[in-house]
């Protein structure tokens, strides 16, 4: 990572990363400032949360995820993982022993679901019962667990460690479909509502070469492969195309998305409002939905059904590198 001969920006001492979209270079302990600064920039311009709210951190094992998990805990923020364990192969064994070996380390609070033990079914079955691709089921039972947890412990926000590139790439993909319902919600902080969490994503601000470079400098081991199933994402292409621009023109991106959310979302507002239709309480587990039988249960009913699929058998040509 280190810049040979440059220096960092603040200090003169000798730069460990340069970040074109600043013009500049930083050394180790400037980088980690320049995160710091940027989540909590975040965090109040968002008015994501506050230093009493108790804080549910959604972790994958990944570098985001345990970022921004280690920036809160440093901030002084009361925050606990959640970790699901999705049955998607070596992956998710690998990423559980991550997010355990953190947690263990640091004496935080790790609440743990797995979907195979808990409900029946995992992440590759449910994507071969549905006959969508494994994405869909996986974001849904994720969603889910996540809103539940937060709710039966009590907690006051769900965070996500999804950085700039992720919510451009994704910013980008709603875009070029002109999809106004997703794009009016998609937003760093989401307030809660008819039974859901507030969620907030507190490293918008930040790329993932600099949430790489946090773990790296704090010493966190996190794994480093991506889920096996993501290499058919379409956000992986528009991340991409993204970094195409970037190279050419540095802090476009950041352009790209945060005049979006400061110039774009507050027009859309009354689409979000009208898109938040009427809900009930599904019959089975109480959760918000709007038929009588929420999705994740019906999930839940046909995956559950199915017997075992292994993960090689969903890869198919999309998922294999
Ligand atoms: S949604 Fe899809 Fe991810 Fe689930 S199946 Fe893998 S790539 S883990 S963020
Ligand atoms: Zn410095
Ligand atoms: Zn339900």
């Amino acid at each position: 990572m280190a810049v040979s001969g440059s220096k960092c920006k603040s200090c003169k001492a000798p730069a460990v990363i340069d970040l074109p979209r600043h013009n500049a270079n930083f050394c180790a302990e400037h980088l980690l400032q320049l995160c710091r600064r940027q989540m909590a920039k975040a965090i109040d311009d968002y008015d994501m949360f506050g230093p009493d709210d108790h804080i549910l951190v959604a972790v994958s094992g990944g570098k985001d995820s345990l970022a921004i998990w280690d920036m809160l805990i440093e901030a002084g923020y009361r925050a606990d993982g959640f970790y699901v364990g999705l049955g998607i192969g070596e992956y998710s064994e690998e990423s559980g022993q991550y997010v355990r070996a953190f947690a263990e380390q640091r004496g935080l609070t790790l609440l743990t679901v797995d979907l195979r033990d808990e409900y029946g079914y995992d992440i590759p079955t449910a994507a071969r019962a549905t006959k969508r691709v494994p994405c869909s089921s996986c974001g849904m039972s994720k969603r889910h667990l996540f809103d539940k947890a937060a709710k039966d412990g009590g907690y006051d926000v769900v965070v996500t460690g999804h950085n700039l590139d992720d919510e451009a790439a994704v910013l980008l993909g709603n875009v070029l479909h002109w999809d106004v319902n997703y794009l009016a919600r998609q937003l760093p902080v989401l307030e809660a509502r008819n039974g859901f969490p507030r969620k907030a994503k507190p490293l918008v601000r930040l790329t993932e070469r600099e949430t790489a470079a946090w773990c790296l400098i704090r010493g966190i081991d996190y794994l480093v492969e991506e889920c096996p199933i993501a290499a058919g994402n379409r956000h992986l292409h528009h991340k991409d195309i993204l970094n195409a621009i970037e190279q050419e023109s540095p802090s476009t991106k950041a352009a790209f998305y945060l005049n979006f959310i400061e110039n774009m979302s507050p027009l859309l507002a009354e689409t979000t409002a009208a898109a938040q239709g009427e809900l009930h309480h599904c019959e089975r587990c109480g959760a918000p939905t709007t038929g009588e039988v929420c999705a994740f249960c019906r999930l839940v009913a046909t995956a559950g059904a199915h017997e075992p699929v292994p993960v090689e058998l969903v890869l198919g040509k999309r998922g294999r590198r």
